[in-house]
């Protein structure tokens, strides 16, 4: 599941299905809930619930998790959603891996002047480099 990051005040929906592989004929569910993973809480909400399927339902339900968008370039994050305590069931694949694929473009720098002088033989010249942006990288 990978979904593009947005920007600030953006949100998207990453979407895990869970799938019955066969009937049953008593209600089954379990636990499930995301963790993070190379990624801070910021980038997502953080969500935790059950999921509880009728009788011989083969139907898929969903998990939803919310992405919240940011304009910060960063690497590309990823978290799992994880399905645990299965009653009347077993978990064939209990892990599922959310990708957020980073948007934003990289700082800039730029020389804050185009040029420098100064005699030869006296002090050094400076030359300052401006950045618009913070260096720091999450
Ligand atoms: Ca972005
Ligand atoms: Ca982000
Ligand atoms: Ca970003």
């Amino acid at each position: 599941m990978t979904v593009a990051e947005g920007n600030i005040g953006q949100t998207t929906n990453a979407t895990f299905n869970v799938t019955p592989r066969r009937q049953s004929p008593e209600y089954y569910g379990g636990l499930h809930h995301r963790r993070r993973h190379r990624s801070r809480s910021r980038d997502y909400v953080a969500k935790s619930g059950t999921l509880t399927f009728p009788a011989n339902s083969t139907t898929p339900q969903t998990i939803t998790i919310v992405v919240n968008g940011d304009n910060i370039d960063e690497m590309n994050e990823t978290f799992t959603v994880n399905f645990s305590n299965p009653v009347h069931a077993t978990i064939a694949n209990g892990t599922g891996t959310g990708t957020i694929n980073d948007d934003d473009n990289p700082p800039t720098v730029a020389f804050s002047l185009a040029s420098s002088s100064g005699a030869e033989s006296v002090t050094p010249a400076n030359l300052a480099v401006a950045s618009p942006l913070s260096p720091a990288r999450r």
